[in-house]
């Protein structure tokens, strides 16, 4: 079924199936019904349920009927609103960064390693910074790995040196130098006042300033709430999502380190 006719607005008649205008969808076809939650810093009462229709009609859902309100501590609430919105999404204008490197299984990415680097691939991974939850990092590194796909630990042609929680740059640093790293992983899931972005920023500087330009290590960064365009912002040669597996960044290592070379500025 295509975006059009999934509920889609087909502006300019028949051609409009190539413009790829969708509105969201609740009860019926193209209704525009979405459902938000956010919480409020008042205690729960009828204001407080009022106050939250309020915001609703204020981000544009009108009507915007409350469906859930809970009270979460001391003065604080949770609601949860479904309504109208008349906005529309035009597909085309949707910018994501799409995966530019084919997926490999671990045999050809072993195989890749062996007859074109000859010698294992190193691999160096992190949460940095306060950040103590490995649970994400340890999907793509440890042998267990997620989704059904083993971790990178599992490919025979790569060595990887896993640094656990709460590592800070300057250990991270000499670990990658002492592990001659190839490529240095890092993860970030704490996003409060946007510790991720400034710790993965103070990374990348320290890589770049104990290293040479073309000596330093690919500087990669995953976690759930990172914007996948902001590498150049950043610093850092590639950022993976919600959802990564093993196989893609397996997959990533071996294009940017291998057939697909750059240098690393
Ligand atoms: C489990 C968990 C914990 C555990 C962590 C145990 C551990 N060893 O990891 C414990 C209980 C210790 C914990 C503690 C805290 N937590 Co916590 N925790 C979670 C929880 C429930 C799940 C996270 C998780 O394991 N996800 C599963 C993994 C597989 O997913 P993932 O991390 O996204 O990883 C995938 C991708 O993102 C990507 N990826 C991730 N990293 C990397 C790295 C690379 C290199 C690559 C390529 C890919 C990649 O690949 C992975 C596989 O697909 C989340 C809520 C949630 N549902 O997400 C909260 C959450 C992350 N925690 C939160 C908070 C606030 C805390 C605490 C501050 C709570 C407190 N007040 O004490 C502390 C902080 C501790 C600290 N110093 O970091 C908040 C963060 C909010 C924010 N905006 O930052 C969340 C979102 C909960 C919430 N909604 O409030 N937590």
């Amino acid at each position: 079924m295509t975006a059009v006719e999934a509920g889609a607005v087909a502006p300019g008649g028949a051609d409009g199936a190539a413009k790829k205008i969708v509105r969201p969808y609740g009860d019926t076809t193209g209704d525009g019904m979405v459902q938000v939650s956010f919480t409020l810093p008042v205690p729960h009462d009828k204001r407080a349920e009022g106050a939250a229709v309020q915001l609703a009609n204020r981000m544009g859902i009108d009507p915007a009927m409350l469906v859930h309100a809970k009270p979460i501590g001391e003065g604080f609430t949770f609601f949860v609103v479904y309504g109208r919105v008349n906005h529309l999404v035009d597909l085309a204008a949707v910018q994501v960064v799409e995966r530019d490197f084919p997926l490999l299984s671990a045999k050809e990415v072993n195989a890749v390693v062996k007859q074109r680097l000859r010698r294992k691939l190193s691999v160096v991974g992190a949460c940095i910074g306060t950040d103590a939850h490995t649970v994400g990092i340890d999907a793509i590194l440890n042998v267990k790995g997620i989704a059904g796909e083993k971790g990178l630990e599992y490919y025979r042609e790569l060595k990887v040196t896993n640094l656990g929680a709460q590592v800070s740059v300057p250990e991270l640093v000499e670990a990658a130098r002492v592990e001659k790293a190839d490529a240095v992983l890092v993860s970030q899931v704490v996003t409060q006042r946007d510790a991720h972005l400034h710790n993965t920023r103070e990374m990348s500087a320290a890589f770049r300033e104990a290293m040479p330009a073309g000596k330093r290590p690919l500087l990669i960064v995953g976690g759930p709430r990172f914007d996948e365009s902001m590498t150049g912002e950043l610093g850092v040669d590639r950022i993976f999502g919600r959802g990564t597996t093993p196989g893609e960044v397996a997959s990533y290592l071996v294009h940017a380190l291998i057939t697909n070379k750059k240098a690393t500025a």
